[in-house]
């Protein structure tokens, strides 16, 4: 059954959103300025007082927030309430090497799951559901996010967590789920494992799958629903606005939308001024409801454009067209975000290797994969091959551990890695989205 709730705040009516949006801006000023000393600062050094923000139209009086102004602040110099306040944290992974953390007071619990449920309703998820959730649990917002969205809207859900696909297909089976929640590769990961198996999928219950956390293509989502015989959806968010649920695509599938009497978005342009309407540029965002990290005109680095054109499915919120890029370097690998900054950190750190390398980025079926090529430190070129290997084990496993995803070393002799002329090019990244 819909919850009336959650189908009202779908429908808002463009007035409605205005205004709350608004008004929301104005009240979120003042806490920030009042309670953010880094946030006062930015709003002093640009003239700008908590009174002179009237409207949304107001917000480009504001400063930017970056991720670098996270890491600097890391971990709590952000909050803009009480230590005793907070009762959740999660982080991702940062440029070097310190997460970027979220904190979140009650409220702000009680809204991301209003928020999550929201989005997951769009997808058709219901009491009647049965939500396989195969997003990480812990730091990454993904498992838990999901979890209390499906959970209030009455689903039962099953948190599986990520990993062991075996056991995830056997779940899946004997207990009737009728939605899966992970990452679009996952996904067509779980479907191979099916085939493999023999699993007559027309025989499961799976109606839905909400696919979110990186980048794929409309040539995925056929891909995905011809395997499981299902409806895909793409769902949208990131740590520092909550986790995901930040925008969501409807049965339409034209765009996701993004809900936003909670989020206001805009679209820049290089010179960081609006984009027209439909022209892709960068997503901000200025979390409207947040009360213990709030944060004034995130940016993003995904690019992506917004249409406020209304959607057939009846949900007055704008969308968003589907990401396939981000204007900076970070890679999304298997789900989990690396910085090239990182592993380049951590390689640095290692003994026997030059300052050269190469992170060549590839998609093999539908698993990203990492490599990273190392040229031998001069001094060890007369190791032995049992030495060699050795050492390319210990990189590998050092830059596991650093960034978290796995990457194959190729150990190669100095000096034969390509020198650059100008600009390192560092990352060959062979995906395509489109
Ligand atoms: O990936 C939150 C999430 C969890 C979203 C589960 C959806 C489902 P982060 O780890 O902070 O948070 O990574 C955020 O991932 O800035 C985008 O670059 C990328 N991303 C997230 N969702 C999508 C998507 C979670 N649907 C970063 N399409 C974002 C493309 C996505 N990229």
């Amino acid at each position: 059954m819909i919850d009336q709730q959650i189908l009202a705040a779908q429908r808002l009516s463009r007035d409605e959103i205005h205004q709350l949006q608004s008004q929301r801006l104005r009240a979120l000023v003042r806490h920030v300025y009042d309670n953010v000393p880094f946030y006062r600062r930015k709003m002093d050094e640009r003239g700008v007082k908590p009174q002179d923000i009237r409207t949304a139209e107001d917000i480009d009086l504001l400063p930017f927030t970056e991720k670098s102004d996270l890491r600097d602040h890391y971990p709590f110099g952000l909050l803009a309430v009480s230590r005793r306040e907070i009762v959740r944290m999660h982080a991702s992974s940062g440029t070097t090497g310190k997460p970027t953390v979220a904190a979140y007071t009650r409220e702000d619990l009680d809204n991301w799951t209003e928020l999550t449920a929201r989005s997951l309703a769009l997808a058709g998820i219901d009491d009647t559901s049965v939500v396989h959730i195969a997003y990480g649990y812990g730091l990454f917002t993904g498992g838990m996010g999901v979890h209390y969205g499906a959970e209030r809207l009455g689903a039962a859900v099953v948190p599986a967590s990520g990993g062991n696909t075996q056991r995830q297909l056997t779940l899946m089976e004997d207990f009737g789920a009728t939605a899966l929640c992970c990452t679009p590769s996952y996904a067509i990961n779980l479907a191979e494992a099916m085939q493999e198996k023999g699993v007559d999928i027309s025989r499961m219950q799976l109606k839905t799958g909400v696919f979110g956390a990186e980048p794929w293509s409309e040539s995925m989502r056929t891909r995905i629903e011809k395997m499981l015989h299902i409806q895909a959806h793409d769902i949208y968010g990131l740590t520092e606005m909550m986790g995901p649920g930040v925008a969501m695509e409807c049965e339409a599938k034209q765009g996701l939308h993004i809900w936003e009497d909670a989020f206001l978005p805009e679209i820049l342009d290089e010179k960081q001024q609006a984009a027209p309407e439909g022209e892709a540029g960068e997503l901000v965002i200025t979390t409207l409801v947040k009360r213990g990290m709030p944060l004034l005109r995130y940016r993003t680095h995904d690019i992506t454009c917004l249409t406020h054109a209304p959607c057939p499915c009846g949900c007055t919120h704008a969308r968003l067209r589907r990401i396939t890029g981000r204007n900076d370097d970070m890679l999304i690998i298997r789900g989990v975000n690396v910085f090239p900054s990182q592993i380049e950190q951590t390689l640095l750190q290692i003994e026997g290797i030059t300052a050269n390398y190469q992170i060549i980025v590839d998609r093999r079926g539908a698993l990203d994969t990492l490599t990273v090529m190392v040229e031998l430190d001069p001094a060890r070129m007369s190791d032995t091959v049992r030495d060699v290997e050795a050492l390319s084990a210990y990189v590998a496993a050092q830059l596991s551990a650093s960034c978290l995803v796995h990457a194959t070393v190729k150990l190669c002799p100095a000096g034969s890695l390509a020198r650059s002329e100008g600009k390192a090019k560092r990352v060959i990244d062979n995906r395509r989205y489109e």
